[in-house]
C-alpha cells in the first residue's frame, strides 16, 4: 500500500515536471505531444510491481476485487500489477510472492485445478496454514505464513489451470485464478477500493 502511494506521489510530481517543461519552450509544441506518452509509460512500470511477481494483499487493504466476466467469478486479493486480478504466467517461471500489507500475514494456497472458466470456488476448502510442497506450485501447495512486507519464491513448473487463496482470508475474498501456459498474461484490474 505504500509503495503505491510512493509511487503515486512520483507519478503526480513527474507530470508536474512535465507540464512545467511543456510550457517553459514555447516553440516545442511538437516535440511536448511525442515526449509526453512515452513519460507515461515509465510511470506505468514505477506503479506496477515487478516482471515475475505476484503482490497479495486484502481487497479492503488496497488491492480491490474484481468481477471478471471471463472466470465468472469475483476474483480478489493478488495481482501482478497494481489491482487485483487472474494471474497469468508461463510454465517454467520463478515467482516472487510478496505481502503487500503493512500489518496482516497472508498465504498462497492451492485450492483446486479446473479445465475452463467458470471458476467455482469451494466453499470450505481445507488450506493448511503450514508449508506444503517446497517452493512448487502444485497440488496441496501452500506457501505457509508470509509476515508484512515478506516474500517467498514459487515456482510453477505444472501447466494448468488452478484456484487458489489465502488460508486465513479465503472467506473474506482473497482468492483467485491462475493460469499457467505458454504466455499466459493477467486478466483485467479491478478498480481501487473506495
Ligand atoms: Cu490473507
Amino acid at each position: 500500500m505504500s509503495k503505491r502511494i510512493a509511487a503515486l506521489f512520483f507519478a503526480i510530481g513527474a507530470a508536474m515536471l512535465a507540464a512545467c517543461a511543456g510550457h517553459s519552450s514555447p516553440s516545442a509544441s511538437g516535440d511536448g505531444s511525442v515526449l509526453l506518452p512515452s513519460f507515461d509509460k515509465n510511470l506505468l512500470v514505477v506503479a506496477t510491481l515487478p516482471k515475475n511477481t505476484i503482490g497479495e494483499e486484502l481487497p479492503g487493504e488496497g488491492l480491490g476485487t474484481i468481477d471478471d466476466s471471463f472466470w465468472s467469478a469475483t476474483l480478489g486479493g493478488f495481482t501482478q500489477s497494481s489491482f487485483s486480478q487472474a494471474l497469468g504466467f508461463s510454465p517454467g517461471t520463478t515467482v516472487t510472492l510478496t505481502n503487500l500489507s503493512t500489518s496482516v500475514t497472508h498465504t498462497l494456497d492451492y485450492v483446486k485445478k479446473i479445465k475452463r472458466p467458470p471458476a467455482k470456488f469451494p466453499a470450505n476448502p481445507n488450506l493448511p496454514v503450514t508449508g506444503h510442497g517446497n517452493g512448487v506450485f502444485g497440488k496441496g501447495y501452500a506457501s505457509g505464513p508470509i509476515s508484512p512486507g515478506k516474500s517467498v519464491t514459487i515456482k510453477l513448473s505444472k501447466a494448468g489451470i488452478y484456484l487458489f487463496g489465502c488460508a486465513f482470508h479465503y472467506k473474506e475474498g482473497m482468492h483467485d485464478v491462475i493460469v499457467i501456459k505458454p504466455n499466459a498474461t493477467p486478466g483485467p484490474e479491478a478498480t481501487p477500493p473506495a
